[in-house]
């Protein structure tokens, strides 16, 4: 448990604005938001539903049973942003069990897809407001580094749940601030 943050390890409803399910497990965030997207294509509701997914998470085949859901229903209200940063847990994803080709998997379950720099806000913007009217469920791939502007962190799959020491600490916000 991280008292002191509403940013923790696992998204918590009760902490973090506009976070509706806790999880954790993965592979459940993707399920979860599928049923409330049908959910709201049954009510003819005007709401949208996000879900973020790691992309070590895709190796979870819960995922793709959703995906295929989403894609025979053309879900067009459901948006997924996948955090592609190459790393899982204690590896690099594609040495672990490989992703690729991962657009052409989505477009496979009838999904639309987007490829774009994750630290790139403006480019994401337009992909997640909404002004693209589409019929399908759209997949974002945004391609990140982990722990990007920290010099000790970046690409690292040790920092996937390490925890700064107060040296470490001052440096990388002393390097985040420069
Ligand atoms: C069902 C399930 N299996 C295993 C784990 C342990 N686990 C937690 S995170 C993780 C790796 C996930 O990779 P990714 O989402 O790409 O992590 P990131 O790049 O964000 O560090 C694993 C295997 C888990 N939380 N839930
Ligand atoms: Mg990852």
């Amino acid at each position: 448990m991280q008292p002191l943050t509403r940013l923790g390890g696992h998204p918590d409803r009760t902490k973090t604005p506009g976070v509706e399910t806790n999880t954790g497990p993965l592979g459940h965030g993707l399920p979860v938001g599928v049923g409330i997207a049908i959910a709201g294509q049954i009510d003819q509701a005007p709401y949208r539903v996000f879900v973020i997914t790691g992309d070590g998470e895709l190796q979870e085949g819960s995922n793709w049973e959703a995906a295929m859901t989403a894609g025979h229903r053309k879900l067009s209200n459901l948006t997924l942003i996948v955090d592609r940063n190459r790393l899982q847990q204690g590896a690099r994803t594609e040495d672990t069990v490989s992703l690729e080709p991962l657009a052409d998997k989505w477009r496979a379950f009838g999904w639309n897809v987007a490829e774009v720099d994750g630290h790139d806000i403006a480019a994401m913007i337009p992909l997640l407001d909404g002004s693209i009217p589409r019929e399908r469920p759209l997949c974002v791939i945004a391609s990140t580094i982990k722990g990007k502007g920290i010099s000790f962190m970046e690409d690292q799959a040790s920092w996937h749940h390490g925890v700064p020491s107060a040296d470490q600490f001052a440096i990388a916000m002393k390097e985040l601030e420069a």
